[in-house]
């Protein structure tokens, strides 16, 4: 045996191969380590490694939109190669297949709201599924879908967190505010409003779907990349203290600094969920969503995003949502999403040692 000292090995797969012989546990870390700096404000752990098993959830539906197409998300993403691009990090994918639910209408609003019947409907699906996935001890990843799912989505994960006495932080990755109310919206369509629904702001089939309501606290939130925001809708974020790092903040004081701001207080007793609206990006790299809007992140600095979330070793579930392989060119947009979520798990178990936890 190599000795009982802690383990060096930056790919905790092979250390379990070789665990009998470990080469790693007798070697020191390199001086200079081949990943990021630490991030101000984040309580990193040194638990044992241990890659997550992550159940896909795939809720292929529009209802909440305002073009079709988003419903073939799901199929877009593991086209593009969800599944292995995980696996290949250490990661074990369970892939819990599709929900079903009610088909796009496609109707006028009525009372403010369009489709509120099968945006519900989807909900309360997508909240089982994602619920049972926690229980299980699984991570779960929603497949989308548009952004309405995020209700079903996070109140679920707000129920876990609440039974075990779990922080709960919320990273909304978006163009949009998604805290429209059916008063503020023109549109109605409900994926502008998924936000305002979880804070306490909708219908009462939205608002309490998990049995008991508002799922999530406005201070729970941290909104990145934002850049198009009604005039109504902004008023009501600012009234409600969310916490928006918007692209002329991230503009100018860099991606680095706005994740660390938007970490910060992260620690060993908090589940992380990140709520990633593909038109975060930039329509230049992701245009296969429904609303482009012009200004995102680049390459790199969604890179960056995603790296030191990972860094942090505390996500804990995921949305993908608003992909609209209708709109895509030859998938280039799934395969980007999936690009950026393998830095989201791979540099957390493939890079860094320290991150990653044990997950019970
Ligand atoms: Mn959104």
């Amino acid at each position: 045996m190599a000795g009982d000292g802690p383990c060096h090995n930056p790919w905790p797969r092979a250390c379990v191969a070789a665990s009998l012989s470990c080469a790693w546990r007798a070697r020191a870390l390199p001086a200079d380590p081949p990943f990021g700096l630490p991030i101000a404000g984040v309580t990193m752990t040194n638990d044992v490694v241990a890659p997550p098993t992550v159940a896909l959830i795939g809720a292929p539906t529009d209802v909440g939109a305002g073009a079709r197409g988003a419903s073939m998300g799901p199929e877009a993403l593991r086209v593009a190669g969800l599944h292995t691009a995980l696996a290949h990090h250490g990661v074990v994918v369970e892939d819990w297949g599709n929900l079903s639910g009610p088909a796009n209408p496609w109707q006028p609003a009525v009372d403010g709201y369009r489709h509120l019947d099968e945006v519900v409907q989807w909900n309360r699906a997508v909240h089982r599924a994602v619920g049972a996935a926690l229980a299980q001890g699984r991570l779960p990843i929603l497949l989308g879908g548009d952004h309405c799912l995020a209700v079903g989505s996070i109140s679920a994960v707000a129920q876990h967190c609440r039974a075990r006495g779990q922080k709960l932080r919320v990273l909304w990755l978006d163009a949009h505010a998604d805290f429209n109310t059916s008063a503020l919206t023109p549109s109605g369509n409900l994926h502008g409003m998924p936000l305002a629904c979880l804070c306490g702001f909708g219908p009462a089939a939205l608002v309490h779907l998990g049995g008991q309501g508002p799922a999530v606290q406005p201070q729970q939130v941290r909104q990145i990349g934002i850049r198009s925001v009604d005039a109504g809708e902004k008023r009501f974020v600012h009234e409600q203290g969310l916490e928006v790092y918007d692209m002329r903040y991230i503009d100018e004081m860099g991606m680095r600094h706005t994740m660390e701001q938007a970490l910060a207080g992260v620690d060993a007793d908090t589940h992380l969920h990140v709520s990633f609206d593909v038109d975060f990006l930039d329509p230049e790299i992701a245009p296969g969503v429904g609303t482009t809007v012009p200004g995102g992140p680049t390459y790199r600095e969604a890179q960056l995003c995603m790296e030191m979330i990972a860094d942090t070793g505390r996500l804990g579930s995921l949305d993908i949502v608003e992909l609209n392989p209708a709109l895509d060119v030859r998938n280039r947009t799934a395969q980007l999403a999936v690009d950026l979520v393998e830095s989201l798990f791979g540099k957390s178990t493939l890079m860094r040692e320290h991150q990653v936890r044990r997950r019970g």
